[in-house]
C-alpha cells in the first residue's frame, strides 16, 4: 500500500514535470511518430538535398520528382536529434532577438509570431502553439515549410549542417518501424 501510494506520488511527479518541461521523445519514439504523422514522402531531403541546392545555385528549376525523393524518415529523426534534441518546449532567443520555438524550433521571423519579433508568420501561428506537447499544429507547419516554400528543409540550418548529404541510417538504426 505504501509502495503504491510512493508510485501514485512519483508518477505525479512525472506528469507534472511533464507539464512543466514539456515532453522529450526518445529517439526510436519520434521516428515512429513521423512515420505516423505521415511525414514520410512529404517535402524532400536526403540525397536530393545536394541535388536540390545544386540546382538552386545555377537556376536550374527542379524536376518534379526531386521533392519526393528526399525526406526520408531519418532526416526528420536527425534534424531535430539537432535543432530541439526532440523536446517538445526547446526555445532559443537568437542574436537578433529572434526566437525559436518547440521540437521544429520554429523562428519568430518567418513561421510564428512571438509578439514582439517582426514576422511573416508564414504558418499563421502564436510561438507558444509550438511550445506545448500537442504537436498537431507543429506538424502542420513543418510540412508546409517543406512543400510550400522554396527552400524546403533547409530552413533548418541544423539540417544544412549536420543532415545534408550525410549518411542518416544511424539516426533509425535499431528501431522498429
Ligand atoms: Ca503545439
Amino acid at each position: 500500500m505504501v509502495m503504491k501510494m510512493k508510485m501514485q506520488g512519483l508518477g505525479l511527479l512525472v506528469l507534472l514535470c511533464a507539464v512543466a518541461q514539456g515532453y522529450v521523445y526518445e529517439r526510436c519514439d519520434w521516428a515512429r511518430f513521423v512515420r505516423d504523422q505521415g511525414m514520410d514522402g512529404v517535402g524532400g531531403v536526403s540525397l536530393a538535398g545536394c541535388e536540390y541546392q545544386t540546382r538552386t545555385k545555377t537556376g536550374t528549376k527542379a524536376g518534379p520528382d526531386y521533392r519526393t525523393k528526399l525526406n526520408k524518415r531519418e532526416t526528420r529523426v536527425c534534424l531535430i536529434q539537432h535543432a530541439s534534441n526532440f523536446s517538445t518546449s526547446a526555445f532559443r532567443t537568437r542574436r537578433d532577438g529572434s526566437t525559436d520555438n518547440g521540437i521544429f524550433m520554429f523562428n519568430s521571423r518567418h513561421w510564428c509570431n512571438d509578439g514582439h519579433t517582426p514576422t511573416t508568420n508564414n504558418c499563421g501561428n502564436s510561438c507558444s502553439a509550438f511550445q506545448n506537447v500537442d504537436l498537431t499544429s507543429d506538424v502542420e507547419c513543418a510540412k508546409s515549410v517543406v512543400t510550400r516554400f522554396p527552400k524546403g528543409v533547409s530552413n533548418w540550418k541544423e539540417w544544412r549542417c549536420y543532415c545534408e548529404g550525410k549518411d542518416l541510417t544511424k539516426y533509425t538504426d535499431g528501431c522498429t518501424l
